[in-house]
């Protein structure tokens, strides 16, 4: 199986990554790094930076860094088939700069050339801070659907940082907030109806990455989305 770690800077996708290799040592487990602009804090057993280094597409094109990373991408999928791998699981760690898998061309044919590889299952890591009110919550749910959409792969989101914040919100409290109205409220309750009538509706999953808590959860949802009698809610 791939896992395909994708998620907004910092939110600790590398640290998920070094953890949960950690935490899968019973299994085949490798881990893949397609950040071109950052060595791996895990030992990777195929890296993009072999092929390709950000900061040296910048000096090489002259190149500011977000072109750079778009030069980076384009090189690095020539190198693909090196950065395939065939595991248990095959976690794949991806920059902060998320519209390079989402929006980018040569980015989505990485991404589709990994799901075409091996059974393949994004996990969405996003900061718990940045989820803790009921419009940022949906938003991210929304974002998850997004993700999902332009990969073609099914994803689950995964709320980090569980360690610093307690993030304990549900739909249904994002309801009994709507019902205080203002301007978002018809556009929350929409974006509500479709969280909960969507496979985006995953059940909750709380991690510290860095203190390696909450993988049996990770683990079970990514075992449970290959499974299609499983209990997705
Ligand atoms: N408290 C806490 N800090 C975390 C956790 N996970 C990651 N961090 C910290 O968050 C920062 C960013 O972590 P990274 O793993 O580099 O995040 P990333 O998503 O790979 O970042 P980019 O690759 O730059 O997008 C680091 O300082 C980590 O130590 C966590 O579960 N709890
Ligand atoms: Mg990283």
């Amino acid at each position: 199986m791939n896992v395909l770690v994708i998620g907004p800077a910092g939110s600790g996708k590398s640290t998920f990554v070094k953890s949960f290799l950690d935490y899968l040592s019973d299994y085949d487990a490798k881990a893949v790094n397609l950040d071109p602009a950052s060595d791996p804090i895990y030992e990777a057993q195929a890296d993009v930076r072999n092929f390709v280094k950000t900061e040296e597409v910048m000096k090489e094109y002259g190149l500011g860094i977000n072109g750079a990373l778009i030069k980076s991408m384009e090189l690095a999928l020539e190198h693909v088939e090196d950065l395939l791998l065939k595991g248990d699981y095959v976690l794949y760690d991806t920059p902060g700069q998320m519209e390079l898998f989402l929006y980018l061309k040569a980015g989505m044919e990485v991404a589709r050339r990994i799901a075409e590889h091996d059974t393949t299952v994004a996990l969405f890591v996003v900061d718990s801070e940045i989820a803790m009110s009921p419009e940022n919550y949906v938003s991210i749910l929304a974002q998850n659907a997004v993700i999902a959409l332009r990969t073609g792969i099914p994803t689950v989101t995964v709320f980090n940082k569980c360690d610093v914040v307690d993030f304990n919100l549900t739909l249904s409290e994002v309801r009994a907030k709507l019902r205080e109205g203002g301007v978002l409220a018809e556009l929350m309750e929409k974006l509500v109806d479709f969280v909960e009538e969507t496979t985006v509706r995953y059940r909750t999953i709380k991690i510290s990455a860095l203190k390696g808590e909450g993988f049996d959860d990770v683990l079970s949802i990514i075992n449970e989305v290959f499974c299609s009698c499983g209990d997705l809610s």
